[in-house]
């Protein structure tokens, strides 16, 4: 959702000079992987478990779920977050507190003094947050609008159903395969398959196609993100009437993607996806929906969100690291652990980050995000808005989706 620099050169150079241009990309996740600190790997996957040796495996890497590995042979040495085995895999104590070990907080400042100095930017974010950290709850007896208009987050559960997720998981993971291969070999820009997610090592930001003519092979089926998107939008979704409430029936999809991060992804910085606009104080000028496709428990890096943050205050403090760490030490956050199909909306101007995967499964979050349409697309060459760049042209409203999805529904 947040993207670089290195974007802005990337896209501008692919659209000027196509094909020749791709192999200048040099900073895409899958080009970069970032090896996990444990001394032996093994490619995990969700439905097949296949043993690799490491020294062949650096091209799949990028396609596959790695997880710290103790012996090099079964599923029974992969070491568990929370596990004994975990620490002695390679993986600092500190780090591991900070992911997974909110309780650990107070032991872990006071002896650890050093080892917090040597953590990145981000797992010292996440240690000043643990002591008010909780899981962001579903809450009935607010409207679901009004807490996502004055918090800045709200929890939806049972947006997707269990069998729509599994179908939407096995399509991303299958679209992720063959993104990743067609933009290797040149046949796709990467601006159409990726946008440029924060801390990219083991993490995609992966473009999804709402409509076959988006997808970039044929064979490519995008029907069960119809079925997905008519679940969460349509008639009787509980998504649409929440952006109905405070966007209106014109909004623009703005984004429809998926955020995706393997086992040894690391802990985003805290980061809005927008900067701050003073216009917005009253309105709410975009919507993110995340749908988890799958559980998500504390050590796979569930998003954090710190509600109430969408002021021009909250947002200076968090560009200065000092004022940052200040804040944070006095400030409650959510962690977004999600059951398979529940959704998390917010703001985003809203402070909030993915955390670090110490799992041994792939986390997926499924989503799509609205704009209001009297707000000023936020988007630029840096920062263009995680949507495949043909869908974005057709600058849909809410009302056209939802017209697209009655239409494709079966009879
Ligand atoms: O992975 C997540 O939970 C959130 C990711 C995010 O905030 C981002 O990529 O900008």
């Amino acid at each position: 959702m947040k993207h670089s620099f290195f974007h802005t050169l990337a896209l501008s150079t692919l659209f000027t000079f196509a094909g020749t241009s791709e192999a200048f990309i040099v900073n895409g996740s899958h080009l970069l992987p970032r090896l996990p600190n444990s001394p032996n790997y093994r490619i995990i996957n969700d439905v097949n478990v296949a043993n690799k040796p490491t020294s062949t495996a650096l091209h799949n890497y990028a396609r596959c779920q790695w997880s710290p590995h103790k012996d090099g042979a079964s599923t029974g040495g992969v070491p568990t977050a929370g596990s004994s085995d975990y620490a002695s895999a390679g993986v600092d104590n500190v780090e591991y507190a900070a992911n997974v070990r909110p309780e650990l907080k107070t032991a872990t400042t006071d002896d650890h003094t050093d080892d917090i100095a040597q953590l990145s930017r981000a797992d010292r974010e996440a240690i000043y947050l643990l002591p008010d950290q909780s899981n962001l709850a579903q809450d009935t007896s607010i409207p679901f609008a009004t807490t996502l208009a004055s918090r800045g987050a709200v929890r939806v559960n049972d947006g997707l159903s269990p069998d729509i997720a599994c179908r939407l998981r096995q399509f991303i993971d299958d679209t992720l395969e063959s993104s990743l291969e067609e933009v290797d070999s040149f046949k796709v820009p990467r601006a159409f398959g990726f946008a440029n997610v924060l801390e990219k090592g083991n993490r995609w930001d992966l473009l999804l196609p709402l409509f076959e003519e988006e997808a970039s092979s044929p064979s490519s089926s995008s029907g069960v993100m119809l079925e997905a998107m008519n679940e969460l939008l349509g008639e009787n979704g509980k998504i649409a009437p929440i952006l109905q409430e405070l966007l209106g029936d014109n909004a623009i999809l703005y984004e429809l993607a998926c955020l995706i991060s393997d086992p040894g992804s690391n802990r985003q910085e805290i980061h809005p996806d927008i900067l701050f606009d003073s216009n917005t104080e009253t309105t709410v000028p975009l919507i993110a929906c995340f749908v988890s496709l799958q559980d998500i428990d504390a050590s796979m890096g569930p998003t954090v969100f710190i509600p109430g943050t969408v002021t021009e205050d909250h947002h200076r403090r968090i560009n200065d690291e000092k004022l940052a760490n200040e804040m944070l030490k006095h400030i409650p956050s959510n962690i977004s652990t999600l059951g398979v199909g529940d959704c998390a909306l917010y703001n985003p101007m809203v402070l909030h980050a993915g955390g670090g995967n110490v799992s041994n499964r792939r986390r997926r979050l499924f989503y799509f995000t609205f704009m209001n349409l009297d707000f000023q697309d936020p988007s630029n060459d840096s920062n263009p808005g995680s949507i495949n760049p043909i869908l974005k042209q057709r600058n849909l409203t809410l009302r056209e989706v939802r017209e697209c999805l009655a239409g494709s529904l079966p009879g």
